[in-house]
């Protein structure tokens, strides 16, 4: 029980870690039309879905499944992801991010725009 909450709370650590060494993400807003836009390649590049505040994808299609590598997202929101459809497994949430980092690149199945 005990090497069990050990092994998970490292994982915790690291993935964070992970993120925020990979990713290249700014703590300040893009300013878009409203809402949140994932794209399907880094630097805001190939598909896109938008979404607008405070709605959620539970499942992002099969163009976009596990392929999701960078957002854009307007002043006062941030995206909440999950590794699976559903709000299902692990989850990490980004400001604008024009690299999501490895841990999360090609992993994405739904996601949120949170919005004040
Ligand atoms: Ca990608
Ligand atoms: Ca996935």
């Amino acid at each position: 029980m005990l090497f069990f909450l050990a092994l998970s709370i490292s994982c915790t650590f690291l993935c964070i870690d992970a993120v925020a060494g990979d990713g290249i993400c700014s703590t300040g807003a893009s300013a878009t039309t409203g809402g949140c836009v994932a794209y399907e390649h880094a630097d805001f590049d190939g598909r896109h879905q938008d979404l607008r505040p405070n709605h959620i994808k539970t499942y992002v299609g099969d163009r976009m499944n596990d392929k999701i590598s960078s957002f854009r997202v307007s002043p006062g929101c941030r995206v909440v992801v999950w590794e699976d459809r559903d709000k299902g497994g692990a989850s990490q949430a980004f400001g604008e991010c024009q690299y999501i980092g490895d841990d999360w690149n090609d992993d994405i199945s739904s996601w949120q725009c949170e919005c004040r």
